[in-house]
């Protein structure tokens, strides 16, 4: 990622984003930061950058020409998203900076005095950003602001293997608080829990902790995190075909768009898939027009959602033009209890070598060792697209390997199949290739990624296609519920897939 930052003081933002993190990065040519000195480009024989403005009134304004040209300079024959901090702009929220993080390169602008010309701005910025309701003496800081919170997104910033996005659990709430050595400091001990070693009660605490926490210091947070809380009972009352909807609060990952008793509209907040049941009709009428609402107010023409009653496809294609592109049962694992592994697979390298040579010794050369599984990595994405072709979408398998939601199968070191969670929360992209199939590498694939979701507090669910034999019988085989009533996958159908 690159930024270039215009600005009257560039050691200002150089010297600020030269340490630490950002400058590690920096460093490792993970991100380039280049700050261009605006007095640089003026024409001026005194290199002047401002003027009194038209019409009167107090201090300086920056000319449109050195900003215009500092701009150009970056700029070459391009039109590079480029943003000025502003209190007059959007609030900078870490979804703009998530979004902000896709681009490969951004150019901020940093007025100072009272402001620039507004000519060059509107033939220039593309994005006016604010980082809050207060007033500075200029943009250099919000500028800095912007590219911190930004690179921390950028894939390898942070380090190897770890995210800017926590996959935060709690979507609503605020982190617990935290405690390191020593024990006991002025007095105060360590919560003893924590010193347990007991995993599930420390969960447990952090989360009522969290929960206290956002109802003391984030009233407006607490209100939202308790109004979806309040939709759960409702929607257990069908536990298997709700899954996905009581998944994604329980994960903290839903927004609530529309309820009215057992009537619940929710928003993925990952992936913006909409995600729709109904008591009655005239109910789900209401909040597929709040779902429509919503979805314009997010900037969303066509929404993509999932309706959990038959009766409410002709309403949703009136309503949002979109039609049914799939349907599936949910199959759920409903136990507490982890499957067993043994002969299905290997997580190290170094056993699966032993195990192999044992093998061989006991029982000849027919049978075969178990797969090894571990997570994927970018090396693998070409991989993953030449074999899924149920998805064909390279960011989105990007994305899911990013997030560490994608494993693999290897056989002697060969990859054989890959099995992954999707944006919203369901197991998935299973694939095992044609010469593997039969030899237990998809049950183990999702034997793996049942266990490591039971350890993380989730509750395992995938959707299965009724024509879908294969993954029925696996589902079945590993003890998975399936819901009587089938989800609807409604969406605009694209021209070209018509
Ligand atoms: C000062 C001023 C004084 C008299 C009359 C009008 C006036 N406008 C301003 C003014 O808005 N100055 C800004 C200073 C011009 C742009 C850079 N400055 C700035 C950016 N201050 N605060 C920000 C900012 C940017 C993003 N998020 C929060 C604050």
């Amino acid at each position: 990622m690159r930024f270039h930052i215009l600005t009257l003081f560039p050691e200002m933002v150089q010297q600020g984003l030269a340490e630490s993190i950002i400058g590690r990065a920096a460093a490792n040519d993970i991100l380039s930061i280049d700050a261009v000195n605006i007095r640089d480009y003026t024409i001026d024989k005194h290199r002047k950058t401002d003027d009194y403005p038209y019409g009167g009134g107090a201090g300086m304004l920056m000319q449109a020409q050195p900003v215009y040209d500092a701009w150009k300079s970056v700029a070459g024959g391009g039109r590079p998203r480029t943003v000025y901090l502003t209190p007059q702009g959007q609030t900078f929220t870490q979804k703009l900076a998530r979004e902000l993080a896709r681009e490969d390169e951004l150019v901020l602008l940093c007025g100072h005095y009272e402001g620039i010309d507004e000519r060059v701005l509107e033939e220039i910025v593309t994005d006016y950003i604010s980082i809050g309701d207060y007033v500075l003496t200029g943009g250099e800081l919000p500028a800095m602001v912007l590219v911190d919170a930004v690179s921390r997104m950028v894939p390898g910033v942070l380090g190897n293997g770890v995210s800017g996005e926590t996959e935060s659990f709690e979507g609503d709430l605020l982190e617990y608080p935290q405690y390191s050595r020593p024990e006991e400091w002025h007095g105060k001990r360590v919560p003893p829990v924590l010193l347990s070693g007991n995993q599930k009660e420390i969960a447990a605490w952090r989360r009522e902790a969290a929960v206290a926490r956002t109802r003391e210091r984030r009233p407006d947070l607490y209100r939202r995190y308790e109004a979806l809380r309040a939709c759960l009972p409702a929607l257990k009352k069908e536990k298997l075909l709700h899954i996905d909807m009581t998944e994604l609060i329980e994960r903290g990952q839903a927004r609530l768009v529309y309820v009215k008793g057992r009537t619940v509209c929710l928003c993925d907040t990952a992936s913006g898939i909409y995600l729709h049941t109904a008591e009655n009709r005239e109910d789900g009428i209401a909040a597929l027009l709040a779902l429509r609402e919503d979805a314009a107010a997010c900037g969303e023409e066509s929404p993509m959602l999932t309706l959990h009653q038959k009766f409410m496809r002709e309403d949703a294609q009136k309503l949002l033009g979109v039609e049914e592109t799939m349907s599936f049962y949910q199959a759920v694992y409903t136990r507490k209890e982890k499957l067993p592994v043994s002969g299905l697979y290997q997580t190290d390298a170094g056993q699966q070598e032993k195990r192999a040579r044992r093998d061989a010794a006991q029982n000849g050369k027919d049978k075969k060792p178990a797969a090894e599984i571990r997570r994927l990595t970018l090396e693998e994405l070409a991989f993953v697209r030449s074999v899924y072709r149920t998805v064909d979408d390279e960011n989105y398998i990007r994305d899911r390997i990013e997030k560490g939601w994608m494993y693999g199968a290897f056989v002697d070191g060969v990859p054989a199949g890959f099995a992954g969670m999707h944006t919203e929360g369901g197991l998935g992209l299973l694939e095992v290739l044609p010469e593997y199939r039969k030899r237990h590498i998809g049950k183990a694939l999702e034997t793996y990624l049942i266990n490591l979701s039971l350890e993380q507090g989730m509750t395992p669910y995938g959707q299965v296609a009724e024509d879908n034999e294969a993954s029925r019988k696996l589902q079945e085989s590993l003890g998975l519920c399936f819901s009587r009533q089938k989800v609807y996958w409604m969406e605009k159908k694209h021209p070209e897939k018509l």
